[in-house]
């Protein structure tokens, strides 16, 4: 209204008097109003978590300032929208990064100060939003971040998850799951919108009818459950435009169903409550792997559903012609979890907008694109067409029909090449038939991405070779990246300052390229002593924080070597630890004098295994075991720590990475697509050790060959060496690994069974990950990180120059390159209030 009714906006304006002031006064007024009327507190006295709630909400009035116009401001000019639908967003810690990006930290601090509050013991007041499991829902987060600071108009989609990743709790060595219901504590930063709901339905039936001469469907019966918007603000750094993550909640359509409530079935009322509510409560904890559960579609096509409602609702607001819809919106598919939501569209555009198949299809086919994260074929997510027809009957007709005409085309360009029908098919034929739904979003997308150089050049050659050769300008490449605002300049402000005194201005935090001029200061001993000093101080606040969490100390003067990932067997934590052991046996073997020689390392593990992972779940047992006996070594002492970090999240990578000076990325070649903590860790001056995998290649390309740790077997080697080794050709294992298998057979460690049959495979040659065929060229590069640590001038040469050279990893780049070449959509800078 604000722009059809003048006056009416005069008025409201002047009530409102003006933004939120960012004086002291008007800062402290906020926090304090917050505290008395929001949270109900007394004034008088309110404690660290009280006040950072109350500063979140204050933060958060001056983030729907600006959200409310951007919104306001795209919706008047009718401008075209990213839409990212993510079935995870791993957010990390919203204060920092919010007040970082508002640039309003400094005011925050001191206003706080002044009323006897330490803004830092704020930040660990937040809980983690951690509805994410991996890379995959952490690069939705980055995305957020630089679509707002490049003024994209873009909304994120996702579920809001009752409960978040679980929590890691190590017992006895092994990991134990705890529930983490995170909103426990309320959430300061979304905003509920009771008025945003719309009705989902499941199972039921479809009934043919006939208008206008044509045949048409309609989906009905069933049950209906009801999703519910909760927003929340995405502000983007130096800029006034701020975008939205809009999450949904399941909610039963209504609170009793009054029938069996009357009929005295009150049970069974409330369970259909429960039924509705369940939907939304747990985030699948899955990394790289399929769990083929009823719920977990049901997931899916709930959080899908309510997502194309909501766009089609927004652009029906300003538009009446369907064929303008692809100039206004663009859906990107992160990963094929929300690959129903095309399907979904394409139902609503033919059975409700009674659009016909021809003009549908085009309309969806311009506006969708999808991402593959993975060539893994357990992450292949398949659906069997009996539990879609169960539950979503008027969608399987459409992937019917959907692959017919498909096939009907393949027919004409290949007669009679059946294999080729086959495997581009989107069903799956067989006793229980699949659903392929990588399949079903290249074929609706009119761009499939793969995430780093390797990666998309392996789903092109492999997986999907059919899919480039008959659609060959489909598949490209959008190399992932990661935001250098909550990954230099919150997570290692001192570091940050001092590039930015090195500069001489902060424009490198929106604008990564600038970093490269550091490469000037590799070797100005000035500041490479400030260099070094800093990355001190970061490892002493580890330090600190593991003698605070584990009541282990570790040395300062070690080399800091820290492997932070999902546990996973291509990730190959087992070969680290399996070298570690290595390690310790050759540090007994030695006089004192001679191991006072050694590289002092701490060796530091952190991930979590998914549940139900057994062997994942085997390592995390033999890295706390090693640990347990090597850490009350009085042979070893400070020459050689391992520790297994527990609970790995978002912030204590905000800890761990600033603070490490190796990190290891050493997945079998092919394996990890990109891997995205690697670029995170150069940008904080760490050195990698690693494959040529995912995006370690292009960071090499980057950075230099000869600035990295990098060895093993290449991905054209493998399937050969893989062949080799399971037709019982293989190798002798060497003396080194055989001593290391020995220690944990005959006991070393204690009892560490479980891990005992991967052992036994290994050794009959069952290395399926190239463990035992990588292992030499491992230790070859790890003996050469020793003798590069030994010449620190060398070292902090390579670390600057990592730093300098990281530009091309932050996720501003990948995303205009989605703008340009995918989405096709423009930087839209709102004006800020003092424009208007
Ligand atoms: O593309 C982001 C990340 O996604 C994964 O985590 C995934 O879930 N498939 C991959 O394993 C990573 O390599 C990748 O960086």
């Amino acid at each position: 209204f604000i722009y059809h009714n003048e006056d009416k906006a005069k008025k409201i304006w002047e009530l409102m008097q003006t933004y939120q002031g960012v004086d002291q006064k008007s800062i402290q007024r906020s926090i304090v109003n917050h505290v008395e009327y929001t949270l109900a507190m007394t004034r008088f006295n309110f404690s660290d978590f009280g006040c950072y709630q109350a500063t979140a909400f204050s933060m958060r009035d001056r983030l729907l300032e600006s959200w409310n116009d951007t919104n306001q401001y795209f919706t008047t000019h009718n401008v075209k929208r990213v839409y990212y639908l993510s079935l995870e967003f791993l957010l990390g810690r919203l204060m920092q990064n919010t007040l970082n990006n508002i640039n309003m930290e400094k005011n925050y601090r001191e206003a706080l100060l002044d009323i006897g509050y330490d803004l830092e013991r704020l930040y660990d007041e937040e809980v983690d939003p951690a509805l994410g499991n991996g890379g995959l829902g952490r690069l939705a987060a980055c995305f957020l971040d630089s679509l707002a600071t490049l003024e994209v108009p873009a909304w994120g989609y996702g579920i809001r998850y009752d409960y978040g990743i679980f929590k890691q709790v190590i017992r006895d060595g092994y990991q134990c799951e705890v529930p983490d219901f995170w909103l426990s504590g309320g959430n300061p930063w979304e905003i509920e919108r009771p008025e945003v709901v719309y009705p989902i339905r499941f199972y039921g039936y479809t009934e043919k009818y006939e208008e206008n001469g044509v045949e048409r469907a309609q989906w009905k019966g069933g049950e209906i459950v009801m999703a519910k918007a909760y927003d929340t603000p995405v502000p983007g750094y130096n800029t006034f435009n701020c975008n939205n993550l809009r999450l949904w909640k399941s909610l039963p359509a209504q609170e009793f169903d009054f029938q069996s409530f009357n009929k005295g079935d009150y049970l069974s009322s409330v369970e259909m409550k429960q039924r509705a509510e369940y939907i939304t409560s747990v985030l699948y904890p899955n990394d790289n792997s399929q769990e083929g559960k009823e719920l977990r579609l049901k997931q899916q096509y709930f959080f899908c559903s309510a997502t194309v409602r909501d766009v089609i609702r927004r652009f029906k607001k300003n538009n009446s012609d369907w064929k303008d819809f692809p100039k206004k919106a663009a859906l990107q598919l992160n990963d094929t979890h929300p690959a129903i939501a095309a399907v979904e569209f394409l139902r609503i555009l033919i059975d409700e907008e009674k659009l016909d198949w021809g003009e549908a299809w085009k309309i969806l086919h311009s506006s969708f694109s999808y991402t593959n994260h993975t060539v893994l074929p357990e992450a292949l997510e398949t659906w069997s067409v009996g539990l879609i027809s169960h539950l979503l009957p008027r969608h399987m007709e459409l992937i019917f029909l959907i692959n017919h005409y498909f096939m009907e085309d393949i027919a004409k360009k290949y007669p009679g090449d059946y294999q080729r029908m086959e495997e581009m098919s989107i069903i799956a034929e067989g006793d229980d038939k699949q659903v392929r739904m990588a399949n079903l979003c290249i074929l609706c997308s009119h761009k499939v991405n793969g995430v780093a150089e390797l990666h998309t050049k392996l789903i092109q050659e492999t997986i999907f070779k059919r899919f480039h050769e008959y659609f060959p300008n489909k598949i490209e490449n959008k190399t992932n990246g990661v935001t250098p605002r909550r990954w230099i300049h919150c997570a290692n402000p001192k570091l940050s300052d001092l590039i930015t005194e090195a500069l001489e201005d902060s424009e490198w935090i929106g604008e990564l390229e600038r970093i490269e001029y550091l490469e000037n200061f590799a070797e100005d001993e000035e500041f490479v002593q400030k260099w070094i000093d800093i990355k001190k101080q970061n490892k002493e606040k580890l330090a600190a924080k593991v003698k605070e969490v584990l009541g282990i100390k570790i040395p300062v003067n070690a080399l800091y070597d820290v492997q932070i990932k999902r546990i996973h067997e291509y990730k190959r934590q087992l070969m680290n630890i399996l070298y570690v052991i290595h390690r310790y046996l050759t540090l007994k073997d030695m006089t004192p004098g001679e191991r006072e020689k050694v590289v002092p390392r701490v060796v530091i593990i952190g991930g979590k295994a998914a549940p139900g992972y057994h062997n994942a779940k085997a390592i995390i047992k033999l890295v706390n075991a090693v640990g347990d006996i090597v850490n009350n070594d009085k042979d070893i002492g400070d020459i050689l720590k391992v520790i297994f970090y527990p609970n790995y999240c978002v912030s204590a990578a905000q800890t761990l990475i600033p603070a490490s000076e190796l990190s290891q990325h050493i997945s079998t070649a092919g394996m990890e697509a990109s891997g995205t903590s690697n670029m995170k860790f150069v940008m904080n001056g760490c050195l990698i050790i690693g494959t040529m995998d995912g995006a370690n290649v292009e960071i090499s390309e980057e950075v230099g060959e000869d600035n990295m740790f990098i060895f093993g077997a290449r991905v054209h080697e493998v399937d050969d060496i893989r062949h080799r080794l399971f037709a019982g050709e293989h190798n002798p294992i060497g003396k080194r690994l055989q001593r290391v298998f020995d220690a944990i057979l005959s006991g070393t460690f204690g009892d560490v069974s479980i891990i005992h049959p991967i052992i036994h495979s290994l050794m009959d040659g069952k290395d399926y990950y190239l463990v035992t065929e990588d292992f030499d060229s491992y230790v070859k590069a790890q003996n050469k990180v020793d003798d590069t640590y030994r010449d620190q001038k060398k070292w902090n040469m390579m670390s600057i120059l990592g730093v300098s050279r990281s530009a091309k990893f932050s996720s501003d780049r990948t995303i205009e390159e989605y703008c340009d070449s995918i989405w096709k959509v423009d930087r839209i800078p709102i004006p800020t209030p003092s424009d208007s």
